[in-house]
């Protein structure tokens, strides 16, 4: 009985849990998984977009470019460290996706850099950006908005933030 119950109540919170997630999407041979920005405050210039980008083909793509309704622009950015020193810098020519590979965009590497967002960025609503595909073509993807951050504080902050919305 008490394992019958565990099973319905993981079933209870896993709607919940697919709700938040549905924003993974595939257009082609592209797979698009946990597509996120970071919240910020309302006075917040800019901030960052995340996800990882599985090329299921046989064949190389790239991300081109980005873009959103919501943002004065978007840039495809990389971040490393040169000689001690953390550096950001664009990506011109775009994001290479080997066949086969998994990209991930995450902090401290590869991100979406999003320029003077024209709304407020809250934690649990949906900010959307347009990815161009040298092959997938283009796809409106709906980016989940998560209280994330770096260093203690922001991890506190992000552990309060799963207290409340059950999405883990
Ligand atoms: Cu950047």
């Amino acid at each position: 009985m008490k394992f019958f119950l565990n099973g319905l109540i993981s079933v209870f919170f896993l709607f919940p849990v697919v709700a938040l997630h549905a924003a993974d999407v595939k257009v082609g041979e592209i797979a698009l998984v946990a597509p996120h920005i970071r919240a910020m405050n309302s006075n917040a210039q800019v901030t960052s977009g995340y996800l990882q980008i599985h090329n299921q083909g046989a064949e190389p793509d790239q991300l081109l470019k980005a873009h959103s309704p919501q943002a004065t622009r978007i840039e495809i950015h990389e971040m490393r460290v040169e000689n001690d020193v953390m550096r950001m810098r664009p990506l011109e020519q775009g994001l290479e996706l080997p066949a086969g590979a998994i990209v991930s965009l995450a902090p401290g590497g590869y991100h979406l850099m999003i320029f003077e967002p024209t709304a407020p960025l809250i934690a649990g609503e949906i900010f959307p950006i347009e990815l161009h595909f040298a092959k997938a073509g283009t796809m409106s993807v709906d980016f989940a908005i998560k209280a994330i951050g770096k260093g203690k504080e922001a991890t506190q902050h992000h552990d309060h933030q799963h207290d409340h919305n059950h999405d883990h």
